[in-house]
């Protein structure tokens, strides 16, 4: 029996699975390089701990690594259903929340090595946590693209530690009860920015567009905005997604609607709310993402040999 340590939790709803033990051995470059060789020989890991019967499709794993720093408080991978994430933003703020309820860290600011870059999570005296993101930038707008079956398309193409591809004009209502139109949508979107050879940078993540978020107006009058994010694997993130905000601050930022320090409320899905500010870096912004999460379960994972489904469904 192979056994995997883990801890559950929620960042407005979006799950965290933090793995603690039981991680294959990665060896010992940089985060990034660690993160390709998860990628490339551990594939069956990642399928084993996001996926049914033990995970799901909506769930972020965060494999705890040794960090190379020793000044910061970890390394983190992220994957999900499908694959290795850049960064995550609910999953850091989930991350910080986990180590806090073990004991391993307390309030302060804690540095975090991730493949992207280095964050840092600010765990506040109330619970909440702000997470210092990767620099972020908009990359193109006013970009069209070609849907089969709705038509031209036009969005912002922005980096926020994963690649967003950010519609405004979808003519759709951002509420729950849509979301299987809403998953429709978006990921006709997806498929048609990668027919179209539609891509970022290549040297960030490879340039992959694998993130769609439909941005609208805030339904409480206290919010600013709204989102529905279609995250890799066609599951909608619950949250308001970290690095999707980051992605719309850049935006916003680009397009002069918020200044450096001024608070954008960004309403998730489900009404969770991510407040988030920037610095100005060049010509990135720095985004800070706040929010807070709970602890759902500490668990043991287990792998029996015997069992036909013990690499997960794939
Ligand atoms: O919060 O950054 C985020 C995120 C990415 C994918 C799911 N959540």
């Amino acid at each position: 029996m192979h056994r995997i340590s883990v801890i559950d939790s929620h960042t407005a709803g979006e799950p965290t699975r933090v793995v603690l033990d039981g991680i294959p051995d990665l060896g010992t470059g940089s985060v990034a390089e660690r993160a390709r060789v998860f990628r490339d020989r551990f594939d069956t890991f990642r399928s084993c701990v996001a996926n049914e019967p033990r995970g799901s499709d909506i769930l972020v794993g965060a494999l705890l690594v040794p960090p190379v720093n020793p000044a910061a408080a970890g390394g983190v991978i992220f994957f999900n259903n499908v694959g290795v994430l850049g960064m995550c933003g609910h999953g850091t703020i989930g991350l910080v929340v986990t180590l806090a309820h073990l004991g391993r860290i307390g309030p302060g600011e804690h540095l975090f090595e991730t493949p992207v870059g280095d964050v840092t999570a600010t765990l506040h005296p109330d619970g909440r946590v702000s997470v210092r993101n990767v620099p972020s930038f908009r990359y193109k707008h006013a970009l069209a693209v070609d849907v089969p079956g709705v038509g031209r398309v036009v969005g912002e193409l922005a980096w926020g530690g994963n690649w967003f591809f950010l519609v405004a004009d979808h003519g759709r209502r951002l509420e729950v009860q849509h979301a299987e139109e809403l998953t429709a949508f978006a990921w006709g979107v997806r498929q048609a920015l990668e027919v179209a050879g539609i891509a970022g940078e290549p040297s960030l993540n490879g340039g992959v567009i694998d993130h769609i978020e439909l941005t609208g107006p805030a339904l409480a009058p206290t919010n600013h905005g709204r989102n529905f994010v279609l995250c890799p694997g066609k599951a909608y993130d619950r949250s308001p997604c970290g690095t999707g905000t980051s992605a719309k601050l850049a935006c916003l930022a680009a397009s002069g609607k918020l200044q450096p320090g001024e608070v954008w409320r960004q309403e998730g899905i489900l009404g969770g709310v991510f407040e988030g500010t920037y610095e100005p870096d060049g010509d990135r912004i720095i985004p800070t993402i706040t929010g807070t999460a709970f602890v759902t379960a500490e668990a043991t994972l287990i792998v029996d040999p015997n069992d036909p489904l013990k690499d997960g469904v794939r």
